[in-house]
């Protein structure tokens, strides 16, 4: 049988650094290969305004943001067959198809299939399935959350256990996932090795916890705000540092070599701020020392540093989505936090509805806010 378009409420983002309108939304029904979802709750996360504000390069207009999202499988297009109709899931914006070059190469999380479309705002086959006021609108990250119906790619959905609560799955469908996956997949942190945060939002606590599962010695978060101090406390922290309330004359990096014998075996940033991540490098440890870019930087922007902090043995990298494969991993994750592993309830601070997301994103600024969870 052919499905029919529905009809629902979105939030759509008409223009960058405006605020997002709560409207109806024509959501035309899967094609070969897609899924529609309707969409639970969707938690907001840092890059919704990074990309809302006007400063991602990707970013186009109109679209429908969100990308931390979790549901029940409503209809299915030909020929999917990993999910089926009533399945509970989550929105991979890090898809895994398990056969292009990048998911067969065993060295990277990042899947080629659908990336060129992903990042034009359209499904695969280049169209896309949302109207509004007569007009398309354009997806997110291959999963446009604030919708309560979207279409998604079958390679950018994963089913999950039904009794794990969706209000706390849609959370791994980004922040605690990344920062999480970053520390154990990406990072690899070492038993007993010291390490630095930067930026104590959702992601970098969500590396804290990373970093206590993997047994890590000093764990030391880094932030501007104060309040972040009882936060990373919470979170398995030793020790919390605020770069603006050191004495004068000594820096970040000063403090962090003084504190771990020489430098930290792995630091991280989760702030976007460049300055910060040249910090976070040259915090490492001579000769291996790690530091993992997780932040997202706007437009222009670049990093720096002197090559002799590479020469003598420090190592920059990166990662999206933690480093997770969502549909092999994620099922994981959600086990772990029904088993009492995983913290997820914890990072939510607020609570919304999709009417009142605007709200969300003046909270997520204000800085008391860990993650607001939007009810759909
Ligand atoms: P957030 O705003 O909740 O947290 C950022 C924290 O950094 C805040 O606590 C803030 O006080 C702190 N901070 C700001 N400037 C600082 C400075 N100079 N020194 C120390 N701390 C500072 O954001 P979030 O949702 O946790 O996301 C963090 C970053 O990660 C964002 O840039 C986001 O876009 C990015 N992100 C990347 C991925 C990925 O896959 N790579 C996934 C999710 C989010
Ligand atoms: N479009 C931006 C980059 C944004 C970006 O880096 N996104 C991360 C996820 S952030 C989630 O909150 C990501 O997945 N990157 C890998 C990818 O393939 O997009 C730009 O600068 O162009
Ligand atoms: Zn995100």
């Amino acid at each position: 049988t052919v499905g029919k378009t529905i009809t629902c409420k979105a939030a759509i983002a008409w223009e960058a650094g405006k605020e997002l309108s709560y409207e109806d939304v024509e959501v035309s029904p899967p094609r070969a290969h897609e899924v529609r979802i309707k969409i639970a709750y969707t938690g907001v996360c840092h890059t919704d305004a990074y990309t809302l504000s006007g400063k991602d390069p990707e970013g186009a207009f109109p679209i429908i943001l969100g990308h931390e999202g979790a549901g029940i499988v409503e209809s299915i297009g030909e020929g999917v067959t990993s999910v089926k109709v009533g399945d509970h899931v989550v929105a991979l914006y890090t898809p895994e198809c398990k056969e292009c070059k990048f998911c067969k190469s065993g060295k990277t999380n990042l899947c080629g299939k659908i990336r060129a479309t992903q990042g034009k705002g359209l499904m695969p086959d280049g169209t896309s399935r949302f109207r509004a006021r007569g007009r398309d609108i354009l997806h997110f990250m291959g999963c446009s959350t604030f919708s309560q119906y979207t279409v998604v790619a079958d390679i950018s959905v994963v089913a999950v256990q039904p009794d794990a609560p969706m209000d706390r799955t849609c959370l791994l469908g980004c922040g605690i996932t990344t920062g999480y996956g970053a520390a154990r997949i990406t990072a690899n942190v070492e038993k007993g090795s010291n390490i630095a945060v930067f930026g104590a939002g959702c992601v970098g606590l969500s590396v804290v916890q990373g970093a206590v599962a993997q047994g890590a010695g000093k764990i030391i978060v880094v932030d501007v705000n104060p309040a972040k101090e009882a936060w990373a406390n919470q979170f398995g922290a030793t020790d919390f540092v605020n770069p603006t309330k050191l004495p004068e004359g000594q820096t970040i990096v000063d403090k962090l070599i003084e504190m771990t014998d020489g430098g930290c075996d792995y630091t991280f940033d989760c702030t976007g701020n460049v300055g910060v991540m040249r910090a976070a490098l040259e915090a490492c440890h001579k000769g291996w020392g790690q530091s993992i870019i997780i932040g997202v930087a706007a437009a222009g922007q670049e990093i720096a540093t002197r090559p002799f902090q590479l020469v003598t043995g420090r190592i920059w990298k990166g990662c999206a989505f933690g480093g997770v494969k969502g549909r092999s991993q994620l099922p994981g994750l959600v086990a772990d936090y029904l088993d009492g592993k995983l913290k997820v309830d914890e990072f939510i601070t607020h609570r919304k509805t999709l009417s009142e997301i605007n709200s969300a994103f003046d909270t997520m600024k204000q800085g008391d806010c860990i993650r607001a969870v939007v009810d759909m």
